[in-house]
């Protein structure tokens, strides 16, 4: 079968220019999605063309994406990345890619055994903030999480992410095998120590020495990435097929932008990534905090309001004024006084910057993948910068509209009394208090009242209740667009 490994691609296509047989195995990665092929998968091929640099990655999907791993297979573990700009697109071809492992596919076992091969020097994950069996609000372990209780039942079968680590480093510590760096390149606050927290609490529930070695040995560097990666289409692979000369099944549309910041703390060994333009940082946190509050806190203000007003991607939204300013507002006088930036930072150009990554009508990022799991990315992204405003009684007006939002949209039906896919690890809880209520203000404290994403601080604060259910009620009377017109005094 033709494909894109056996076939004479078109010569717009940048290829992989070094000897793929040099690069080892040395990093595994957890959640071959969207966005690593992107991201970590790109930024390692890269670094490749530019050095002599033998990091190559095997890929493993613990949920899901058993077909994308058989064709991965087929076409000699390379895809295409097709980086689309406003004008333009480049097209490249990646080539980090050793092998790949899924559970269903290959068994448990064998992953867990590659895991522990003494190559290996990083573990990374791209799991969702779902696949670290944490409590949304606090960031510790959900001990009652099933996946968790099935790994504390079935130690050496895990399923779950933190399963499999604490499984391969149990492995790799009876073989006197040296530990390996677990990197966290998900969407959360101090992913690494995220990270960190579930994976020992995890441990010592099951063997307390074990949990002291990975304590001692193991590092868990956070990270700030950043690329838009929308889920792909059958139009997106059209789209690929047609600028490669072939079909690829995995290949991947993304914005041209990438950053990636990473605190420079690995027991192994790392690549030089630097060299191919991510930053290695003592201190990553800021970083974090300001790429979480400014692009992700807008872009769950805007998915929210943004579906419900109608608009299907993020880039309709930025064609409405209303949006453009809200969201804009939102960054710079709800989000930016939040954080602490080192001295310098412009957090203004980076505010604009977003907007016009945001307006690119070249990429197609539905506001309905971004409202998935609001339950595990509110407290992280509107959380924060609530706190702050609540403790200087200052104004945080767009972060009640984006919570009222959240709690609309999970009602499941639109304002055309249409239905709407829900998707959330705590769907079914969400939607028995919606349904209780119905479209009624009354559920703005029923739904505040869930610990697991509001700590008390938030979720029993007086003004927090009147504010969130102002702009319930507003979107229930006027709708989305009125209610964020109104928040941004754009009233076209
Ligand atoms: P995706 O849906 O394409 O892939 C999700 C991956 O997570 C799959 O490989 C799946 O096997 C794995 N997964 C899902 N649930 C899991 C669980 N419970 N345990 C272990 N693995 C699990 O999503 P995509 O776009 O790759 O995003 C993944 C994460 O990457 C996001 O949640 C976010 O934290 C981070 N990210 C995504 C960006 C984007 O624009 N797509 C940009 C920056 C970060
Ligand atoms: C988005 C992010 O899906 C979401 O929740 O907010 O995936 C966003 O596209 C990335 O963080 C951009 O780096």
């Amino acid at each position: 079968m033709r494909n894109i490994s056996n076939t004479q691609l078109h010569l717009s296509v940048s290829t992989p220019d070094y000897d793929r047989n040099r690069l080892k195995s040395k990093i595994v990665h957890l959640g071959f999605g969207a966005f690593h092929r992107a991201h970590q998968a790109l930024f390692t091929d890269e670094l490749a063309r530019k050095s002599d640099s033998d990091w190559g990655i095997c890929e493993i999907n613990l949920f899901g994406g058993e077909a994308l791993i058989q064709s991965l297979r087929q076409q000699e573990h390379q895809f295409t990345v097709a980086e689309k700009g406003a004008q333009s697109t480049d097209v490249k071809v990646i080539g980090s890619v050793t092998e790949s492992l899924h559970p269903a596919l290959n068994g448990i076992g064998s992953i867990l055994e590659k895991m522990a091969e003494p190559q290996v020097a990083i573990v990374s994950m791209t799991i969702t903030e779902k696949g670290y069996c944490a409590d949304p609000a606090t960031g510790t372990l959900d001990a009652e999480n099933p996946l968790v209780v099935a790994d504390l039942e079935n130690p050496q079968q895990p399923k779950s992410a933190l399963g499999y680590i604490v499984q391969a480093l149990k492995l790799r510590r009876e073989r006197n095998i040296a530990p390996f760096t677990v990197m966290s390149c998900d969407n959360i606050q101090e992913n690494g120590h995220v990270a960190r927290t579930a994976i020992l609490e995890y441990a010592r529930l099951l063997d307390t020495e074990l949990a002291q070695w990975i304590e001692d040995h193991v590092t868990f560097p956070c990270t700030m990435v950043d690329r838009i990666v929308p889920a792909a289409t059958e139009e997106t692979l059209h789209e690929i097929a047609q600028l490669l000369g072939v079909e690829d099944p995995c290949g991947i549309a993304c914005e041209p932008f990438r950053q990636w910041v990473i605190e420079d703390n690995f027991v192994a060994g790392r690549p030089d990534w630097n060299i191919a333009g991510a930053e290695f940082v003592p201190d990553v946190v800021p970083y974090e905090e300001m790429k979480l509050r400014m692009l992700n806190g807008s872009h769950s203000f805007l998915a929210y309001l943004g579906y419900l007003g109608g608009y299907a991607h993020i880039s309709d939204t930025m064609t409405d004024n209303g949006y453009r300013q809200a969201a804009l507002d939102m960054m710079l006088k709800a989000q930016a006084p939040s954080l602490n930036m080192p001295e310098g930072t412009d957090l203004e150009g980076y505010a604009k910057l977003l907007i016009d990554r945001y307006s690119n009508p070249n990429l197609k990022h539905k506001t309905w993948q971004i409202a998935m799991d609001g339950s595990q990315k509110i407290p992280q992204r509107l959380g924060g910068s609530l706190r702050y405003h609540l403790a200087r009684g200052t104004d945080f007006s767009w972060i009640a509209a984006g919570i009222a939002g959240w709690m609309r949209y999970i009602a499941g039906v639109d304002e055309q009394g249409n239905d709407i896919e829900v998707k959330d690890p705590m769907a079914t809880s969400l939607r028995a208090i919606c349904d209780e209520h119905g479209l009624n203000v009354s559920v703005v404290p029923a739904l505040l009242s869930i610990e697991a994403i509001f700590t008390a601080d938030i979720g029993k604060n007086p003004q927090v209740l009147e504010a969130v259910s102002a702009a319930y009620q507003s979107l229930i009377d006027n709708g989305a667009r009125a209610t964020v017109r109104k928040l941004s005094g754009d009233k076209q």
